[in-house]
């Protein structure tokens, strides 16, 4: 994807020197006067570009619903596992609220995408935005199916936090259910796969088009959001958990930062807070003395709900591209965004790289193009990385708030510097 990158912004930069002041590179072959803009920025690369952002449209329906009835019909037992699905759930969101409340914030404060003027808000107008209580309502879906047609994602994932928690409460109905859904998931996580393979094509084609139709204040101003997502992804990582998990505990937290190394390098390295769940996982039992009964569910449905770094990238994203297209969003548009992103990642299954098909969603919810994400994909992997990082630490800091508050961490493993090492 990276080089697929490389190669769109090098062409479209040369295609940017070659275009005369009328913006076109006409040549003539056999007497035939060929116009490179139309042939190749308007022809070849929009058209790729636009399907490759269809096709990631495209699977925002069928991965949120059914990641999510997987991710929530796992609350096996509802008496027992009610609360700790209340307690872990009700932390996922409120950590998960803060670290996009902390990066729409700090984008405010820096303004990432302003200066960049791209002629593009002709291309769609941010319709009025709705006020909060008719958000609260509209998460409401009166008919699933229509929302699903409609792409209306709040609704979708409403619907299905019901339907997998009525599935966990229907004995072995749901369990029947429960293991079709899990088929499903695989099926879904194979397209968002292929569509990653194709993603060097398609990021090619975006980035020639952007940059044979934008100048390099563009490149500066991504460093900018770059390092923007970095740094409160830092923040949230370093100052965020250490402070719950201190106020909420009493626990140090230097042990949790400590021994979120190897799970940490293993999603940084993979992106894919799935793939990095076995690690998780031994990280929260045997490092941080997460009895099982507690880590066995609170660590997986954390790699499946719990996004605090992909809700970074989507809140940081939205304020930047709203800049870049000039849009003025409102403060009920940027609840919107903290609520959307917050239930997105939510719905965001630890895959790499699904963090940008839910943006389309954010983006949606608030009427950005989402063409505008565009601008920030190339850049996407190198954030994906650390995100997922962010993401797995998120899901260890829960595990240990939700075990000490039932009683169910062993105090000396987590103060032990060397418990679950193999020097042990
Ligand atoms: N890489 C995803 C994960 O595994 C998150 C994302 O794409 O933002 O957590």
């Amino acid at each position: 994807i990276f080089l697929g990158m490389l190669a769109g912004i090098l062409l479209g930069t040369l295609l940017r020197a070659l275009f005369d002041d009328s913006g076109d590179f006409a040549f003539s072959v056999f007497g035939l006067h060929v116009s490179t803009y139309a042939l190749l920025v308007e022809g070849i690369f929009n058209i790729v570009g636009k399907i490759f952002i269809a096709s990631l449209q495209m699977l925002v329906v069928p991965l949120v619903f059914v990641s999510l009835v997987c991710g929530t019909c796992n609350l096996s037992d509802p008496s027992r596992l009610g609360r700790l699905g209340g307690k872990s759930i009700l932390l996922y969101l409120v950590t998960t609220a803060l670290a996009i409340t902390l990066a729409v914030t700090f984008a405010l404060l820096v303004a990432p995408g302003e200066g960049i003027n791209l002629d593009t808000s002709a291309t769609f107008s941010a319709s009025e935005a709705p006020t909060f209580s008719e958000v609260i309502i509209g998460m409401f879906p009166t008919n699933p199916i229509n929302a699903m047609a409609e792409g209306n994602m709040l609704q979708i994932i409403v619907f299905s936090v019901l339907f997998g928690i009525a599935m966990a409460m229907s004995g072995k109905a749901g369990t029947k259910l429960g293991e079709m859904f899990e088929d499903l998931n695989k099926v879904v996580m194979r397209l968002v796969t292929i569509l990653m393979n194709l993603a060097p094509y398609g990021v090619f084609a975006l980035m020639a088009k952007l940059f044979a139709t934008i100048g390099f204040d563009t490149i500066t101003s991504l460093l900018k959001y770059f390092l923007l997502v970095l740094f409160v992804l830092a923040v949230h990582a370093f100052i965020s958990y250490p402070v719950l998990l201190k106020v909420l505990t009493g626990l140090n937290p230097m042990h949790l930062l400590k021994k979120m190394r190897d799970a940490a390098l293993f999603a940084f390295s993979t992106s894919s807070s799935s793939a990095t769940l076995p690690v998780t996982l031994e990280t929260a039992r045997n490092k941080l003395g997460v009895r099982n009964t507690v880590a066995s569910f609170t660590v997986p449905l954390g790699a499946t709900i719990n996004m605090d770094g992909t809700a970074i990238m989507q809140g940081v994203a939205t304020v930047f591209i709203a800049q870049v297209y000039g849009v003025d969003l409102s403060v009920s548009d940027y609840l919107m965004v903290i609520l959307t992103a917050t239930l997105a990642s939510v719905g965001t299954a630890g895959v790499p790289g699904v963090g940008l098909i839910m943006l389309a969603m954010v983006l949606q919810q608030v009427n950005l193009p989402v063409e505008g994400i565009a601008l920030i994909i190339g850049v996407d992997r190198l954030l994906d990385m650390t995100r997922t990082a962010v993401n797995v630490t998120g899901d260890c800091m829960v595990a240990c708030v939700v075990a000490k508050s039932e009683g169910e961490l062993d105090i000396d493993t987590y103060n032990n510097p060397r418990a679950g090492s193999k020097e042990e």
